[in-house]
């Protein structure tokens, strides 16, 4: 009898053991799944809506913003007053377009499709405006969004 129960006993302590072998190495494949899904992680905020944005070393603040039939990519913009500001614009449609803002008296060339224009200014009035489309009537159908400077 004391036979049968040490063997009991010795089958039991393997199926433990195989019980907590099954359980670790089935660990790393739950673990690997986190991992992909942090990866995963979707890009930045500023990548999404076909606009980024970025300050320099040199305080330059850049922004990207992309106009296409009849919309730009941004609905409003916020600039600091006295700040340097170099503004990229990609034209991502296939009309014409350009990036316009009456009151602080800037513009981009009115460029082709698939074309882009940078410019470089520093807003110095505080305020809020619109920017624009000024081909046509892009802007009555929509292609404008408000600039605010603070
Ligand atoms: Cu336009």
């Amino acid at each position: 009898m004391k036979n049968n129960i040490l063997i009991v006993l010795v089958l039991l302590a393997l199926g433990a053991g195989a019980i907590w072998y099954v359980n670790q190495s089935g660990q790393p494949t739950a673990n690997d799944a986190e991992q992909t899904t942090a990866a995963s992680t979707p890009a930045p905020v500023s990548d999404l809506q076909g606009s980024s944005e970025n300050v320099t070393a040199d305080g330059v603040r850049e922004i990207t913003i992309e106009g296409s039939e009849f919309k730009f990519s941004l609905n409003a913009l916020t600039f600091t007053s006295g700040q340097p500001v170099r503004l990229v614009f990609k034209n991502t449609g296939k009309m014409p377009h350009d990036w316009v803002v009456d009151e602080l008296d800037v513009r981009t060339k009115v460029i082709e499709g698939g074309k882009e224009d940078i410019i470089e200014f520093t807003p110095d009035k505080a305020g809020t405006y619109e920017y624009y489309c000024s081909v046509g009537k892009h802007r009555e159908m929509g292609m404008k969004g408000m600039l605010i400077v603070e």
